[in-house]
C-alpha cells in the first residue's frame, strides 16, 4: 500500500519548512520533529536524535520516514559526529526495531563535492563517482550512505539516499544554476522515493532539470521522479551581478563550490 503518515525529521529547518507545505496535497500526513520547536505545530515532537526513546516513539506506526535532521553546514568535528553520524544511526536503529520502514535519507552534493564541475561539455557526473567529501559535514553525508547500505545488505532496510544539490526558493549563485533543486521538483522527488517500488538502497541526484546541470539524474528518475523546473529562468540576472564562473577559483570549479575554501559554518 502506498505510504501514507511520514515522520518528517528537522522539520523546523529551511527544507523541513517548504516540505511541510508542499507533502500534504500528495495526501501525506506528516508527523513533525525536531528539536528547534516549531511554532503553530503544538503536535510536533521537540526532541534530540540523541534521545532514543524519543525517537523510538517518533518512528512507531508511521509508514515511512523522511530525514532531514542534523546539520546542514560545516562545523566541528565534535558536533557533526553528534548531530550527524550517532544522530542518523539513533534514527535507524529506531527504524528497524519499529518494522524497518523505509527512509528518504538527505545526502548532500557534499559527499562528492571535491569532483571537477563538468564545465566544458564533459560527461555529467555519474552517481557512481568516487566519493569525495569537501567538508566534516560532507564526510557525514557519506557515512549516512554506507550505513543506509549497510542496513539494506544487512536487514533489508530500505532507503532512498538523496544527494541534494541547493534547494531553496531560488537559486542566488552562478554554481547554483547547476545545482539547483526547486521545492516543487524537490517534494516530486520525495513523493516519488516514498513510492517507488523496490529501492533497496538507491542513491540519486537532487535537482531540477537545469540547462547547465552538472549529474546525472537518471537513477532519480528511475524512480519516477521527473522534473518539472529549469534554473536557467534566473541565469541572466545571476550573472549580470556576479559574472561567469572564474575557471581559476576552486569554489566555482568543483561541484561543492563554497565548501571546499570558505565554508558556511554552523550555527551561524
Ligand atoms: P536546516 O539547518 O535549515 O535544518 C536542519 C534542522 O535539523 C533544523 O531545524 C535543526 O533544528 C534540526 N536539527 C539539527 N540537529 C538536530 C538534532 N541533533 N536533533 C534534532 N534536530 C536537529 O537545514 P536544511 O537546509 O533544511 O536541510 C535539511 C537537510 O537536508 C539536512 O540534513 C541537510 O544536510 C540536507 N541538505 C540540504 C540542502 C539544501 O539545499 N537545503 C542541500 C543538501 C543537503
Ligand atoms: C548543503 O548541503 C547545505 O545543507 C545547503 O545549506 C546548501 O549549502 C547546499 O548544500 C549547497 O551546496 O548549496
Amino acid at each position: 500500500p502506498a505510504p501514507r503518515t511520514i515522520l518528517l525529521t528537522g522539520a523546523a529547518g529551511g527544507l523541513g519548512t517548504l516540505m511541510r507545505g508542499l507533502l500534504p496535497a500528495y495526501g501525506y500526513e506528516l508527523r513533525l520533529f525536531d528539536v528547534t520547536p516549531i511554532e503553530g505545530e503544538p503536535t510536533a515532537i521537540c526532541a534530540d536524535l540523541a534521545d532514543k526513546d524519543a525517537l523510538r516513539e517518533a518512528v512507531r506506526g508511521v509508514d515511512a520516514v523522511i530525514h532531514l535532521a542534523g546539520i546542514s553546514l560545516e562545523s566541528t568535528f565534535d558536533k557533526i559526529l553528534a548531530a550527524n553520524i550517532e544522530g542518523t544511526y539513533n534514527l535507524y536503529e529506531a527504524a528497524r526495531a519499529e518494522g524497518s520502514v523505509r527512509i528518504i535519507n538527505a545526502s548532500s552534493n557534499h559527499a562528492v563535492g571535491y569532483t571537477p564541475a563538468p564545465l566544458d561539455g564533459g560527461p555529467l557526473i555519474p552517481i557512481d563517482t568516487p566519493r569525495r567529501p569537501d567538508t566534516f559535514y560532507g564526510l557525514s553525508k557519506c557515512f549516512g550512505e554506507d550505513l543506509a547500505q549497510l542496513y539494506w545488505d544487512k536487514f533489508g532496510q530500505e532507503t532512498v539516499s538523496v544527494r541534494i544539490g541547493s534547494c531553496f526558493m531560488e537559486p542566488s549563485s552562478v554554481r547554483m544554476l547547476s545545482v539547483w533543486m526547486s521545492p516543487g521538483d524537490g517534494a516530486r522527488l520525495f513523493h516519488a522515493a516514498l513510492t517507488a517500488e523496490d529501492v533497496q538502497h538507491s542513491v540519486v541526484y537532487g535537482s531540477s532539470a537545469n540547462t547547465r546541470l552538472w549529474w546525472d539524474l537518471t537513477s532519480a528518475k528511475a524512480l519516477g521522479y521527473e522534473p518539472r523546473d529549469d534554473s536557467e529562468q534566473y541565469a541572466e540576472k545571476i550573472i549580470a551581478e556576479q559574472g561567469e564562473l572564474d575557471r581559476s577559483n576552486p569554489a566555482h570549479v568543483h561541484l561543492g563550490g563554497p565548501f571546499l575554501t570558505d565554508p558556511p559554518i554552523w550555527p551561524y
